[in-house]
C-alpha cells in the first residue's frame, strides 16, 4: 500500500511512534510518505520505500502567524495526487486531523477518495485539544476521520469524557522494537557514568510540567541517601533551566547529569538500572516501554494509561502522583536486593515483549485494509 504518515518530527512520543510505525511498514514493503516540517528525529538513513516531504511555510510580512495548517493541507493534496496514496494516517489531532479533513475535501472535488485515520496520542486530547480555543475544530475533525485510534484505553475514555463525539475509537497500544533496545550495555560507557559501580537511574522526557521532573530529583535524592547512585536526565524542555540551576546547589550535584536531547536511546537505556516516570499524566508512557525493552524496571505514577503497560510489583512499581516517598521506597526495594532486581529485570523484558512491534504493527495494517 501507499501510505502517508503525518506527524511531529520532534522527540515527543507521538512523532517517535509515527516514525517507527512508518519504518516498520516500509520493512513490510509498503511505500511510506512522511509529511512533516522537519526530518523526523528517528528517521535517518536511506530506505527505498520511505519518502519524506517537507512542509514549507512561506512567510509574508502580513503574517504574524504563518499559516502552517494551510501549507500542510496543500502538501497532503500534492503528495496524495502524485503518489497514488491509499491512506492518509495522521498522528496527533492538532492540527493534523483538521488539515487532513481539508485535504480530503479538496481531493474529493477532483474525484479522488482518500480515507483518513487519526491517531490520538495524549496531550492533543487531555491538555491542548480540550481547551475551548481548539475543541470545536478537534471535535469536528475527529468525527470526520474515517477511523479514530487511541494509544490506550485510558486515552479512549478521556476522549469520550472531554469531547462529545459518537465515533468509535479503536485502541492500538504503542509498541517498541524489543530487538533494538534489548542490547548488552556498553561497559566503558557505564564506567564513565558510574565509576564506582553506582546504580544508574534514568529519566527521559520533554521536561514539561506534566512530567514532574522535580519529583524525579526528589525521588533520586531519597534513593541516593541509601544507595550510591547517579541520575541521568535525558531530554530538554521548559522546566530544565530552573531544575538545572536548583541542582547546582544541592549536595548530590555531582551525581546528577543533564544530558539534553539524545537520539541513541537504544545505547543509553541498557546502561540504566532503573527508569523513573513520575508524570501527572501519561496516555501511554512510550519512554517507560522503551526502558522495559532494555530490561530496565520502571518506577512511575499510576496516572493515565501507565497501568496498562506496567504491572505493579512485577516489572516496576506505581505510586500516587507526587508520592515521592513511596516511589523512593519501591526503588530501593528493587535495587537493594540482587535476586529481586534480577527478577524485575526479566519481567520488564517479558512485559515489553507483549508490546513488541511484531504484535502491534499488524493491527494498523488491518485498519488500513478495512478502509480500502
Ligand atoms: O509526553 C509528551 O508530552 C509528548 C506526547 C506527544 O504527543 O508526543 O506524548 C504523548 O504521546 C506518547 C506517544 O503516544 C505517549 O507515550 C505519551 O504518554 C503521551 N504523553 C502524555 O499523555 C502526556
Amino acid at each position: 500500500m501507499n501510505i502517508v504518515i503525518v506527524c511531529y518530527p520532534t522527540f515527543g512520543g507521538s512523532g517517535v511512534l509515527a516514525t517507527e510505525l512508518g519504518k516498520a511498514l516500509a520493512e513490510k514493503n509498503h511505500n511510506i510518505h512522511f509529511i512533516t516540517y522537519q526530518q523526523p528525529v528517528r528517521l535517518s538513513g536511506f530506505h527505498a520505500n520511505i519518502f519524506y516531504h517537507e512542509v514549507r511555510v512561506p512567510t509574508y510580512p502580513l503574517f504574524d502567524f504563518p499559516p502552517y495548517e494551510t501549507a500542510l493541507a496543500s502538501t497532503m493534496v500534492d503528495v496524495v495526487k502524485n503518489n497514488g496514496i491509499d491512506v492518509l494516517h495522521v498522528h496527533y489531532a492538532i492540527p493534523h486531523a483538521a488539515a487532513a479533513y481539508m485535504a480530503k475535501q479538496i481531493l474529493a472535488k477532483e474525484n479522488i477518495k482518500i480515507p483518513v485515520i487519526t491517531t490520538l496520542h495524549g496531550t492533543d486530547i487531555t491538555l491542548v485539544g480540550k481547551d475551548k480555543t481548539y475543541s470545536p475544530v478537534v471535535t469536528f475533525s475527529m468525527e470526520e476521520s474515517d477511523i479514530l485510534t487511541a494509544v490506550s484505553n485510558n486515552l479512549k475514555e478521556e476522549t469520550y469524557r472531554n469531547f462529545s463525539i459518537n465515533k468509535p475509537i479503536d485502541v492500538i497500544h504503542n509498541f517498541v522494537d524489543v530487538n533494538r533496545f534489548h542490547k548488552k550495555p556498553i561497559d566503558a560507557f557505564k564506567k564513565l557514568i558510574a565509576p564506582n559501580g553506582e546504580r544508574i537511574i534514568v529519566h527521559a522526557s520533554n521536561f514539561r510540567k506534566v512530567k514532574r521532573v522535580d519529583d524525579v530529583i526528589k525521588v533520586f535524592k531519597l534513593i541516593a541517601k541509601e544507595i550510591p547512585a547517579k541520575l541521568l536526565l535525558i531530554g530538554d524542555g521548559p522546566e530544565r533551566p530552573e531544575l538545572e540551576s536548583a541542582t547546582r546547589e544541592c549536595i548530590f550535584k555531582d551525581d546528577i547529569r543533564f544530558l539534553g536531547k539524545q537520539e541513541q536511546m537504544e545505547d543509553l537505556l541498557p546502561i540504566a538500572d532503573l527508569f523513573l516516570l513520575p508524570s501527572e499524566y501519561e496516555s501511554f508512557g512510550l519512554a517507560a516501554l522503551e526502558a522495559m525493552a532494555a530490561e530496565v524496571p520502571v518506577i512511575s505514577t499510576n496516572a493515565g494509561g501507565l497501568p496498562e503497560i506496567i504491572i505493579n510489583g512485577y516489572c516496576g512499581y506505581m505510586s500516587n502522583i507526587g508520592d515521592v516517598e513511596d516511589m523512593a521506597k519501591n526503588a530501593i526495594k528493587i535495587l537493594k536486593d540482587d535476586a529481586i532486581y534480577a527478577i524485575f529485570k526479566q519481567n520488564a523484558l517479558a512485559q515489553a515483549m507483549l508490546f513488541d512491534i511484531e504484535n502491534i504493527v499488524p493491527q494498523y495494517e488491518v485498519l488500513y485494509k478495512k478502509l480500502l
